[in-house]
């Protein structure tokens, strides 16, 4: 007997061949556990507890903006004439706190764990000029 597997190399002989793999693949996820998990749930509540704790620390909302998950927490902040803001860099990756849109004023980079302060006179929109998506305002009540 002579077996013919040239229809394999041939146009629809492809398209047999993948719609056979993308259904054995498709065969094994039965097995997967559900998306969220009750350790996930009590994870996600010890997250939630520690950052409380590190909003405490650094007056979070009062003269400290922390920058987490490519976000300035707060993302608006209002202050008094003169008020010193610090910016602290709690991410893994480097950001700034530059002003928006002209860079009349800058951080520069800070590194993961450096902070910078700057004296605030009246108010602005800043932003990261690393990540330019990132935004928060000062408002300085007169
Ligand atoms: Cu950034």
């Amino acid at each position: 007997m002579i077996l013919d597997l040239s229809f394999m190399t041939s146009g629809i002989g492809k398209y047999v061949i993948l719609i056979f793999l993308v259904v054995s693949c498709n065969s094994n996820k039965k097995s997967e556990t559900p998306a969220i998990s009750n350790e996930d749930a009590q994870n996600t509540h010890m997250d939630t507890v520690a950052s409380e704790n590190v909003k405490r620390e650094l007056h979070i909302g009062k003269d400290t903006i922390v920058i987490i998950g490519m976000e300035f927490h707060p993302k608006e902040l209002h202050l008094k004439k003169g008020a010193t803001v610090v910016w602290i860099n709690k991410d893994i990756v480097p950001h700034d706190a530059s002003e928006f849109p002209n860079k009349n004023w800058t951080s520069g980079p800070l590194a993961p764990g450096e902070s910078w302060k700057m004296k605030v006179d009246k108010s602005y929109d800043y932003f990261c000029s690393i990540h330019i998506t990132m935004k928060g305002k000062l408002f300085v009540d007169p």
